[in-house]
C-alpha cells in the first residue's frame, strides 16, 4: 500500500517542493490548503505536481478541522509547514502569530496523541530561535535566544514537540532549519525581493529596490536540499531534533552582488551601516538604497549552523552552493519578467 502523508502548509515554498519530493518516493500526498478568496496554487503547478495532491480543507486555528482532516486520511506523516512565517509582520501581529505558530502546534499534537500516536511528525521549527547568538556555529545543543514575536512562537512549538517525543514516545521531530530560499520564496522575503527587483531594473524599470539591513548575514541554502532533510528525519529509526544548514554565512549585500551580477549589474556598495547605497559600476546607475521603513524593531544579525548531526545519523548534505542559489533565482526571476 502506498504511504500517505500529510502536508499542512502545502502552498508555501517549502510545501510544494515537499509535495514533490514525496510524489517521487511513492507517496500519496495530501495538502492542507485554507479558505481564501484566491488560490494560491502556483508553486504547485511551476513544480508540475498541482494535479497529482490531493487538497483537503485545513485550518490550524480550528481544532475540530485539524481532527477530522486526520481522522479522514489517516496519514503514516504530518509535517506541519503552515505559520505565519514572516518575521517582520509578526511584530505588527504577535498575538496571532503565537496562535497560528505556536499553539496550532500544540492542537496538533494533541489531535494526533487521541487519534492514533503512532502517526510520525515533523515539526518545522527555525534557527530564528537562536536569535541574539549564544554561540557560533549553532548546533542542536546552542541555548535559544528568540528576537521576534515569530521566533518566541516557534520555540513554543519546538518545546512542545520535544514534549510530546518525551511524554508519550512519539515519533515527534523538530527541524531547526536555517534560512532557505529558492525560485518559489514568497515576494516578501529579502532574497525573492531582491531577485525580483534586479530582474525588473535589468529589463529597464526606474524604481530603484529599497531594503533594510543589508549588514544582517544568513546561512543560506535551497529548499529543494532542505525538504529532503526533513524526510530523512521522519524515516530515521529515533525521533530527534536536528539542525538543517550549509555551515556557511553571508550577508544581504552579498546575495545581492551575486544575484546582480547574474542579470549584468556590477555592484558597488557605499555608506554608513544604516544608509548603504549600491550603484552598477558601469553605468553609474543607483540600484539598492537603504530605507529605515524595513529594519525591525528587534534584529538577528548573524547566523550560521552546523549541520554535523544531520550529516551522520541521516546522511544528509545540502547540494546547493550559495552562488548556484542565487544565480538561479536571479535569472527565474528574469525570465519570469
Ligand atoms: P510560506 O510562508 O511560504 O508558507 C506558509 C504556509 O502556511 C502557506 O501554505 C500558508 O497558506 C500556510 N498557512 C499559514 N497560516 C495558516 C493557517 N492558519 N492554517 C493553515 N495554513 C496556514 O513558508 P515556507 O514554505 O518558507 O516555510 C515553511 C515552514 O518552515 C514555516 O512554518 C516556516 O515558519 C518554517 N521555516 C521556514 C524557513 C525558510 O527559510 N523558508 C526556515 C525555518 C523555518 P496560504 O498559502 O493560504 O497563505
Ligand atoms: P528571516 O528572512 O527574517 O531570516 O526569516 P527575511 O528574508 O525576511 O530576512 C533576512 C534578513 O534580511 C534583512 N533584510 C530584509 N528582510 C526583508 N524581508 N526585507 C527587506 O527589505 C530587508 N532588508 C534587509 C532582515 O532584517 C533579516 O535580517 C526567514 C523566514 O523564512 C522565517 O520563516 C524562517 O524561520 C527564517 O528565515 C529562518
Amino acid at each position: 500500500m502506498m504511504k500517505r502523508a500529510l502536508i499542512t502548509g502545502i502552498t508555501g515554498q517549502d510545501g510544494a517542493y515537499l509535495a514533490q519530493h514525496l510524489l517521487q518516493q511513492g507517496y500519496e500526498v495530501y495538502g492542507g490548503i485554507r479558505r481564501t478568496s484566491t488560490r494560491a496554487l502556483w508553486r504547485l503547478e511551476e513544480l508540475g505536481v498541482a494535479d497529482r495532491v490531493n487538497l483537503v480543507d485545513f485550518e490550524l486555528l480550528e481544532t475540530t478541522n485539524l481532527i477530522s482532516a486526520i481522522r479522514e486520511i489517516r496519514p503514516a506523516e504530518i509535517y506541519n509547514l503552515a505559520a505565519q512565517s514572516f518575521v517582520g509582520v509578526s511584530f505588527k501581529v504577535p498575538t496571532f502569530t503565537g496562535d497560528v505558530d505556536g499553539l496550532s502546534v500544540a492542537r496538533l499534537l494533541e489531535a494526533i496523541h487521541v487519534i492514533d500516536p503512532g502517526i510520525r511528525f515533523y515539526q518545522a521549527s527555525t534557527s530564528e530561535m537562536f536569535g541574539k547568538i549564544q554561540q557560533t556555529p549553532q548546533t542542536e545543543l546552542t541555548p535559544f535566544y528568540p528576537r521576534s514575536p515569530y521566533a518566541v512562537a516557534k520555540l513554543y512549538g519546538h518545546w512542545m514537540t520535544v514534549n510530546y517525543r518525551e511524554a508519550y514516545g512519539m515519533h515527534a521531530c523538530s527541524g531547526i532549519l536555517f534560512n532557505h530560499e529558492s525560485p518559489l520564496r514568497g515576494s516578501e522575503f529579502v532574497t525573492r525581493k531582491i531577485t525580483m527587483g534586479l530582474a525588473a531594473l535589468a529589463k529597464g524599470g526606474k524604481t530603484v529596490l529599497e531594503l533594510g539591513n543589508t549588514l544582517a548575514s544568513r546561512d543560506w541554502g535551497h529548499a529543494r536540499d532542505y525538504v529532503v532533510g526533513m524526510w530523512k528525519m521522519l524515516q530515521a529509526d529515533v525521533a530527534d531534533d536536528f539542525v538543517l544548514s550549509t555551515g556557511e554565512t553571508h550577508t544581504v549585500e552579498e546575495f545581492a552582488t551575486l544575484a546582480a551580477a547574474a542579470v549584468g549589474f556590477e555592484l558597488i556598495w557605499e555608506g554608513e551601516g544604516g544608509s548603504r547605497k549600491a550603484r552598477d559600476r558601469k553605468t553609474g546607475k543607483e540600484i539598492i538604497r537603504t530605507n529605515p521603513e524595513f529594519f525591525r524593531p528587534a534584529e538577528v544579525d548573524l547566523l550560521i549552523g552546523n549541520p554535523a548531526k544531520a550529516k551522520e545519523r541521516l546522511g544528509w548534505v545540502p547540494a546547493t552552493s550559495f552562488a548556484a542559489l542565487c544565480e538561479e533565482m536571479a535569472l527565474a526571476d528574469m525570465s519570469r519578467l
